[in-house]
């Protein structure tokens, strides 16, 4: 058992991270390059992290940064991975190990390290109600809320524009079957404490993607990934922002991977978030872990908005249960069949789109990684009523996922229908949050039953998936 024990309506629709636009620059043109090299040599990606790539995902790894002086693990992970998590490093006891006095020294060799390298980084973790330092863990209502509102706000401040995701609040739910919050001194504080820790995070970094992350929820009938599906239902519903949910997937004979883990990865995505795959790690050894992980990898490509897999460590004398072997490479750094399984299944794609079009042989240009300027929000359309559209664009070589913020004007409206120009050769794969009708050219994409009806100047979020290009216009907005 573990001892431990998208994008959301609050979101701006154009985003400023000047660091992580060139970051994304750096990682299009390596798309596109490395596409380049995967047809010309008609050969299969030979790395996790370039495989992921072309389904327009990452493969990570928690790192620690007492070992990036190890020359075999640096190796390993300059090699193999495009994302890191610091294991322990950005926790509250390391970032903030008395009030107020932060310490970001460790944490920054690993940021550091994995930026220069074209490597996203996840935060992990803001809030949470282990690994607490002393100060904090002696401290309660009002004065322990501030405390972490503070820590919040002033660790997300200074990785603003460094982050792809946060873990924002890590296991805050009960095991068992009550489906409860974790009774903790946070949790004490008033069960509104995790959408505020959300909000705060929202306010310091509002280009970083934030995630709620727990253990136990990968199994879709268990009481604890209810809860947490419920609520991440519920601030969806009420605006609180929230990207995406992390289930850690600790896998071992007590928690065994579940047969129906691709429902509630599928399931989760249909609330309108990313789901990532945060601390992978599956005890065991030969073909029945290489299967165990082949699965996993198959499961996560046929979600759509299941965009990243991280492994929760590098070697398996690099884990926090090393006796169980349950990661990819050896003690000694050799790729186990667990790896290769895992390469594999990458490489055989799934319902993602992998880049299908020949790339141009003269010297490509990286696709474009962000939307044309929305309308400006605080004009209402003629006559007071009627809604904007505008979108944000994830696109990869071949693929693109598109993200649609729908905001009304002056007047409520009752129902919704945005019309989106794809141009020639895109086509739709899927939709969460909207019905859509037709996949290519002109695409209708109309509101269901529960975000129809908006209120004066208030807004909700629907996405798509789909081939080719994804649209560069401004959609249209008719109310319904
Ligand atoms: O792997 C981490 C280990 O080095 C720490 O000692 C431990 C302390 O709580 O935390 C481990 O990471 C945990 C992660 O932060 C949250 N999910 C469970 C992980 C494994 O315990």
């Amino acid at each position: 058992m573990n001892n431990a024990s998208a994008r959301a309506s609050g979101r701006p629709a154009t985003r400023l991270r000047p660091r992580s636009a060139l970051v994304s620059a750096v990682v299009g043109l390596a798309l596109v390059a490395t596409a380049v090299v995967v047809s010309s040599s008609a050969s299969a990606a030979t790395t996790l992290g370039a495989s992921a790539a072309e389904k327009g995902r990452y493969f990570g790894a928690a790192i620690a940064a007492n070992k990036l002086s190890d020359s075999t693990y640096v190796g390993i992970l300059n090699r193999e991975f495009n994302s890191v998590t610091p294991e322990n490093e950005m926790k509250i006891d390391a970032t903030e190990p008395q009030q107020n006095q932060f310490s970001f020294t460790n944490a920054d060799r690993i940021v550091n390290h994995a930026i220069s390298r074209g490597m996203k980084v996840r935060g992990h973790t803001l809030a949470w109600h282990s690994q607490q330092p002393g100060w904090m863990q002696n401290m309660s209502g009002t004065a322990l809320r501030n405390a972490m509102l503070n820590h919040v706000t002033r660790v997300a401040t200074y990785y603003r524009g460094k982050i792809d995701s946060w873990d924002v609040v890590n296991e805050a739910f009960a095991d068992g079957g009550s489906g409860a919050r974790r009774d903790s001194n946070l949790q004490r504080t008033g069960n509104d404490w995790i959408e505020a820790a959300f909000r705060a995070a929202r306010a310091a970094d509002p280009g970083a993607k934030l995630c709620y992350n727990d253990y136990n929820t990968d199994d879709w009938t268990h009481a604890k990934t209810q809860a947490v599906y419920r609520m991440v239902q519920d601030f969806k519903q009420r605006g609180v922002p929230i990207d995406c949910v992390g289930l850690q997937s600790h896998f071992n004979a007590q928690s065994p991977y579940p047969s129906n883990y691709r429902t509630t990865l599928s399931s989760f995505a249909a609330l309108g978030v990313d789901v990532q795959i945060t601390e992978l790690d599956i005890e065991g050894s030969g073909t029945q872990q290489a299967e165990t992980y082949r699965r996993v990898v198959q499961d996560c490509l046929a979600v759509p908005r299941c965009n990243g897999i991280t492994v929760w460590g590098i070697r398996d004398s690099d884990s926090w249960r090393s006796y169980g072997t349950p990661l990819l490479f050896d003690n000694n750094g050799n790729k186990k069949q667990a790896y290769n399984a895992t390469l594999e299944a990458l490489n055989a794609g799934g319902t993602t789109p992998p880049p299908t079009t020949a790339p141009p042989t003269t010297s490509p240009t990286p696709p474009p990684t962000t939307s044309p300027t929305p309308p400006p929000p605080t004009t209402p359309p003629p006559g007071g009523g009627g809604c904007t559209a505008s979108v944000t664009l994830n696109q990869w070589n071949g693929g693109f996922v598109a993200t649609v913020r729908v905001t009304a004007g002056a007047s409520q409206i009752n129902g919704w229908t945005v019309g989106v120009s794809l141009p020639g050769g895109a086509s739709v794969t899927g939709t969460w949050n909207a019905q859509a009708s037709g996949t290519s050219g002109t695409v209708n994409f109309r509101n269901v039953n529960y975000n129809g009806t908006l209120s004066p100047g208030s807004s909700t979020e629907f996405g798509f998936q789909g081939t080719g290009t994804g649209p560069s216009a401004t959609p249209t907005c008719t109310p319904n």
